[in-house]
């Protein structure tokens, strides 16, 4: 049977316009996403936009719209974002869209149905920009500890979640499943979280309308994060279609701000709907910069769709996925952009494939030689440490191995001087075109247009599973040798 594969990242706050953090996120997965469709498996990948509650209501009358047209016009940034920077979702999820309305509205019936719902009131501190109450104590000088703005005092008749009742089996959840909560050494904060007691959630407000009316008490909407949570399952079509096919999820991959909603709500929630948790959460770093959080108000968010005009997607992937180890926070510099494109990219990726394939007119007259690979070579290659690392979620370690290898081929360039060979230069050629190939597919998740430009160059058709191993490139096929595939930059 066919290995199946799915995997979500957040769904993202249509506030404002997508910044570094966010395509980070969608970097790594896509990349994660991409291995797993390597490999032969069948893949469901989703992505996408939380578009409710008093945050997007508020900003789309800022902006003197209609929320339904300022999320609208927002999203399809995101859009945007991932088409220039090669996100291969299967899913936008919208949680406007009426398909995730509709399993929402399911949903909370379920939970109703079971019980696990009543009417109370609620007096708490809310912060509209993380729409999560905090208790005095957490604050700030009585400002969001995220956000830096003031708490607002908020009074209104809510239905609340017993989300209490779920403590043990929560606790029970983790104990049997180590490796939910990844990577794993940020469990023990959560568990000991949780130990110290759930309360009940409020769920429903009635002092916004941009949301999903309660099936059972239409004044009252849902909160954001009870259905935003819910995208998870209505991507896949729950109960029936994508959903038995591809449920629990892999992987939710989510940042450290909502590791709580993600390992601790979601999982109870769940349990309450007599559905099964998703397989685990991965909790990445954030992006920061050398002067500190990326903020709107310091006016210093990096955006994405800039940086990938001016180095090229490819290249900011790179340095996201080699320089920043998955799980932990990094730093963003542009210069280390530049660093990683002259290095590695230009220097010791490109120049090889040019090379070689120079070397292949010049000698072999443009046509791959007739040899096997030099297995000098080929053991340099580390596939099963690769394998391991991606399964790991050590997208880091994996790239970094399979480059590795591509120095191990400029090594062995260098070392066998086939430009003195003559008439025997056709091993090294040929060993060095085809691990020129190995590398291409394997890093076709981290770098996919030129992965893709590579194969073509060498005149190597569509991959799959099959041909990751040597001696697969064809004797006799035509090379195309085209621009360079990265140009140096001074910028
Ligand atoms: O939290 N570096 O949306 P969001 C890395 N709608 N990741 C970052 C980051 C940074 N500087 N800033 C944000 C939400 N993120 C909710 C999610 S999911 C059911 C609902 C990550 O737009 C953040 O941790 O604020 C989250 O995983 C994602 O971007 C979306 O953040």
């Amino acid at each position: 049977m066919v290995k199946k594969f799915y995997i979500t990242t957040a769904i993202d706050y249509p506030s404002a316009r997508p910044h570094l953090g966010h395509a980070y996120e969608k970097t790594v997965s896509d990349s994660l996403a991409r291995w797993h469709r390597l490999l032969g498996e069948e893949v469901f990948f989703s992505t996408g936009t939380d578009e409710h509650g008093l945050k997007i209501q508020r900003k789309a009358r800022q902006a003197k719209k209609t929320p339904r047209e300022f999320v609208d016009e927002m999203s399809a940034e995101f859009k945007k974002l991932c088409a220039e920077w090669d996100i291969s979702f299967d899913r936008f999820i919208r949680t406007t869209d009426p398909d995730h309305e509709e399993v929402s509205r399911k949903i909370f019936q379920k939970v109703f149905d079971k019980g696990d719902i009543y009417l109370g009131e609620y007096e708490g501190l809310y912060c509209a920009d993380c729409e999560q109450y905090y208790l005095e104590k957490d604050l700030v000088n009585g400002n969001c500890p995220v956000h830096g703005t003031k708490a607002e005092l908020v009074r209104e008749p809510s239905y609340f979640f017993r989300m209490s009742k779920y403590q043990k089996q929560l606790l029970d959840f983790f104990e049997k499943n180590p490796g939910f909560i990844l990577p794993r050494a940020r469990k023990a904060e959560i568990v000991n979280r949780v130990k110290e007691g759930l309360r009940d959630l409020s769920v429903s407000r009635t002092s916004f309308s941009w949301g999903i009316a309660l099936p059972n008490d239409p004044k009252h909407f849902l909160y954001v994060w009870f259905d935003a949570l819910i995208n998870y399952v209505s991507a896949v079509d729950y109960p029936k279609g994508n959903f038995k096919k591809f449920w629990p999820a892999d992987v939710h991959v989510i940042g450290t701000d909502i590791s709580w909603f993600h390992c601790v709500i979601w999982p109870c929630m769940l349990f309450s709907a007599g559905i099964e948790p998703p397989k685990s959460v991965f909790i990445h770093g954030f992006i920061k910069l050398p002067s500190g959080k990326m903020s709107k108000s310091k006016g210093n968010v990096v955006d994405p769709l800039d940086l990938s005009t001016r180095f090229g997607s490819d290249s900011v992937r790179y340095f996201l996925l080699r320089d920043i180890p998955f799980g932990e926070d990094g730093v963003f510099e542009e210069r280390l952009i530049v660093e990683r494109h002259n290095s590695e990219l230009a220097n010791e990726l490109g120049n090889l494939l040019n090379r070689v394939l120079v070397l292949i007119e010049k000698n072999c007259n443009g046509e791959i030689p007739q040899a096997t690979t030099d297995s000098a070579l080929a053991v340099k290659l580390n596939l099963k440490k690769i394998q391991t690392n991606m399964e790991r979620f050590e997208t880091h370690l994996a790239l970094a191995e399979i480059m590795n290898f591509v120095k191990a081929c400029n090594a062995y360039i260098n070392e066998k001087e086939p430009w003195k060979l003559t008439g025997k230069q056709q091993k090294v050629l040929y060993s060095a075109a085809d691990s020129l190939r190995m590398a291409a597919i394997l890093l076709s998740p981290f770098v996919p247009r030129a992965a893709g430009k590579m194969l073509e160059q060498l005149g190597a058709g569509p991959f799959g599973k099959n041909d990751l191993q040597f001696n697969k490139l064809k004797a006799g096929t035509k090379t195309k040798r085209g621009e360079v595939l990265f140009k140096k930059t001074e910028k």
